[in-house]
């Protein structure tokens, strides 16, 4: 069964994305609008989902949430949808092979909210031997070059990896010399995007939320290792809720490159 024209998948092999349109109902669009507000209105709570925040530009005294992670055991609908047949059927089919959820987060980029520099997610994503990813975003709300949409080096996938900074990011001289595209969307479309493809995106300086799920899949052949993942993702770079003020909190690494959390030591 083929879920993606065959115009999708050139566009896929070519490029390194491929954006999918309008891919939910409008009651699907409603629906997922009420989860992401859900996770967003959830507490701070040591040992459960993962509460990220940044200082926003428009405030340098402001703490901001940016980000929610590890989320799916805590939220059935969320699951049923994001590791479900359909799902992980285009993400098999992109993969050449069966795929399996890695990991999850919503980046919520609310008014003031900063942008990510340049940078590829592989380097991001090695911890457990894999090799290869694709991310699913979904956009919530509209995204557009005020709001901070993401913008792609279209092609730029097949160069491996790129000339990196010391922080994991693409080398900033080297990535001026890259074809950047803006890539606008409305609610309900998908953009699938390569481990390889190098990304970044603008602050949001509209005085609206620019809200998007980012669901990474791997290759089920390389194994399943998200509960790994976070269980060291919560030692090495925890939600502030979890931090001993005691303890330094440097050499974040892979878990926080190119983003705006601000890691409160
Ligand atoms: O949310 C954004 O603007 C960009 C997200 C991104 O590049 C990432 O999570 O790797």
């Amino acid at each position: 069964m083929s879920y993606l024209t065959d115009s999708q998948l050139k566009f896929w092999q070519d490029n390194g994305y491929v954006v999918v349109k309008d891919h939910f109902t409008q009651a699907q669009k409603t629906e997922l609008i009420a989860w992401v507000e859900d996770m967003e209105s959830r507490p701070e709570t040591a040992g459960k989902w993962m509460k990220y925040f940044e200082t926003p530009s428009t405030d340098p005294a402001g703490r901001q949430l940016c980000r929610v992670e590890n989320f799916l055991q805590f939220h059935e609908g969320f699951d049923g949808l994001l590791r479900g047949d359909k799902i992980i059927g285009i993400l098999s089919e992109l993969m050449g092979e069966p795929a399996v959820l890695f990991k999850e987060k919503i980046n919520f980029k609310l008014p003031g909210g900063n942008g990510f520099l340049p940078h590829q997610d592989a380097p991001a994503f090695t911890s457990f031997g894999q090799t290869y990813h694709i991310t699913m975003m979904v956009s919530i709300d509209a995204s557009n070059a005020e709001n901070g949409c993401l913008q792609m080096s279209p092609g730029n996938h097949k160069e491996g990896m790129l000339p990196t900074a010391p922080d994991g990011t693409v080398d900033p001289e080297f990535a001026e010399t890259l074809n950047w595209e803006y890539l606008e969307t409305e609610p309900g479309d998908i953009v699938f995007f390569d481990s390889y493809i190098p990304h970044k995106s603008d602050a949001n300086t509209s005085n609206r939320p620019r809200r998007a799920l980012y669901i990474t899949y791997n290759r089920a052949s390389e194994g399943s290792y998200r509960d790994q993942y976070y269980e060291e993702k919560r030692k090495v770079f925890p939600p502030d809720v979890e931090r001993d003020p005691n303890k330094k909190y440097e050499g974040s690494g892979v878990f926080n490159v190119g983003n705006p959390v601000t890691n409160r030591i």
